[in-house]
């Protein structure tokens, strides 16, 4: 059977939800904030990972849909976090390519009264390139409303470079496949710290992706990235854990 169709209802028949992945500062700890992440409990297969069904949804456009819900959600459970971190939202391609994205963000933002700095919004390399001109000129827009951009998967695109010299980003997230190899390869970790010398040079902040080894994020602490992310601090977890393991309280 279709699992489009069936992806189609799990919007209205409440299969999908949003789980909190945390990020932190490498030097204190403290938490930052959270990454929304799509989660779908199909009725019959159960549950079925985003790398399965988000390509799929954006084959057929119904990623614009969801990601509405996805942001939706992911405001409205950050307007009552106390203490008010940010939230951090994937954007696809074709949802960053949709004519109405800076209206629903102002919408969504003024519906769940989230201040938009508590807002960050997660774009890859390849959504941006896709047409450079209007993607500089949608993330202005955005930007200007006070909502954070990051740089999602940083390394694993092409004209990294050009890009970072042609819009403020608030943040790079250095992908997890640089911090995989940290400890063994000295080319990994010749790469990392030349992109946090970048980072520190162009007063970005670093996020390193996939820490899953005390090593790994002493390594980073070492070689001064600002903030981390991956199993070893926190997997992604439904809002409800995130109340019981007393990170947040609503
Ligand atoms: O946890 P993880 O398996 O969630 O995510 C796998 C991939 O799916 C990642 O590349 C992640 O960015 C993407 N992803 C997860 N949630 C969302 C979402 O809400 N929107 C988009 N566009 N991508 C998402
Ligand atoms: O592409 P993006 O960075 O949005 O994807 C986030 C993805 O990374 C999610 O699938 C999430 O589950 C996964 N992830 C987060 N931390 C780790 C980690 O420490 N190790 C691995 N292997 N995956 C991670
Ligand atoms: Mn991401
Ligand atoms: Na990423």
């Amino acid at each position: 059977r279709c699992l489009v169709n069936d992806l189609r209802a799990a919007i209205d028949n409440n299969q999908l939800a949003v789980h909190y992945q945390v990020q932190t500062s490498v030097s204190t700890t403290q938490i930052r904030g959270f990454e929304a992440l799509l989660r779908w409990n199909h009725p019959e297969h159960g549950f079925i990972p985003p790398s399965q069904f988000i390509p799929l949804a954006e084959e057929n456009g119904l990623i614009v849909q969801l990601g509405e819900w996805v942001l939706r959600q992911a405001c409205a459970d950050a307007a009552s976090w106390t203490p008010p971190y940010k939230v951090a939202v994937n954007l696809s391609p074709a949802q960053f390519a949709h004519a109405d994205l800076h209206k629903l963000i102002i919408e969504v933002l003024m519906s769940t009264g989230l201040a938009a700095n508590r807002l960050e919004l997660e774009l890859t390399e390849s959504t941006i390139f896709q047409d450079k001109e209007r993607s500089f000129s949608v993330l202005r827009q955005i930007k200007a409303l006070g909502v954070n951009i990051a740089l999602d998967d940083f390394g694993t695109g092409y004209s990294s470079l050009e890009m970072l010299r042609s819009f403020p980003f608030d943040k790079i997230k250095l992908d997890r496949s640089f911090i995989n190899e940290a400890e063994d390869s000295l080319q990994a970790k010749s790469i990392i710290r030349a992109v946090l010398t970048l980072g520190k040079s162009l007063e970005i902040p670093i996020l390193a992706e996939g820490i899953e080894t005390e090593g790994q994020l002493s390594l980073l602490g070492e070689e001064g990235c600002d903030e981390a992310q991956g199993f070893l601090l926190g997997r992604p977890i439904p809002i409800g854990m995130l109340v019981e393991s007393g990170r947040i309280s609503l």
